[in-house]
């Protein structure tokens, strides 16, 4: 059997989070293993429809999500949850929520001048042009994880290669 934990995928906007995280999910369903991924779109647009982007929302957000991905642990399954979550605070109040071996915190490394280059959605243009105030890495800050379980280099190795060195922590550590 597995145990259900909350993998919990920081780093900047296009840094890679959301397609690593969807690989490793598929590799975890074929084991057989029940998940969930929590992302900006199925919370953003709903339970936290409410919040912005300003420091006092953006850790609202991720308190809110914790608790919610606490809940689904509670039931059994993998969370697989990508947000920016920029402040250390923040991601250490969700660790808090869950046992020590149920919290891995996954820091998706990407340079800010890769993920700008990159630029999937524009929203780095329009933070450019001061159309989105308050951009992770162009105008508003992102803390670095100290001391993350799993550190992938999405700049320099592929989507694959991250997936496949998470899917290998987590048989190390006996999580599956
Ligand atoms: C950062 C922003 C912003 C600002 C909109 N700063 O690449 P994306 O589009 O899909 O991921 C980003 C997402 C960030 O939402 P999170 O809930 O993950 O943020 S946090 O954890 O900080 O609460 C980006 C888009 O929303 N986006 N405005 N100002 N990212």
């Amino acid at each position: 059997g597995h145990k259900s934990c909350i993998l919990w995928f920081t780093g900047l906007s296009g840094s890679g989070k959301s397609t690593i995280a969807n690989v490793v999910e598929q590799q975890l369903h074929q084991r057989g293993i029940s998940t969930y991924l929590l992302d900006g779109d199925n919370v953003r647009h709903g339970l936290n429809a409410d919040l912005g982007f300003s420091p006092e929302d953006r850790s609202e957000n991720i308190r809110r999500i914790g608790e919610t991905a606490k809940l689904f642990v509670d039931s059994g399954t993998v969370v697989l949850a990508t947000f920016v979550s920029p402040y250390r605070v923040d991601r250490q109040t969700v660790r808090n929520l869950v046992q020590p071996n149920e919290f891995v915190e996954i820091y998706v490394q990407c340079s800010s001048k890769a993920c700008e280059s990159r630029d999937p959605k524009g929203l780095y243009k329009k933070a450019r042009r001061k159309e989105i105030k308050e951009f992770t890495g162009i105008s508003a800050p992102y803390e670095e994880p100290e001391h993350p379980e799993i550190t992938v280099d999405s700049e320099h190795f592929t989507v694959q290669e991250c997936a496949e060195q998470i899917l290998k922590y987590l048989s190390g550590e006996n999580i599956i």
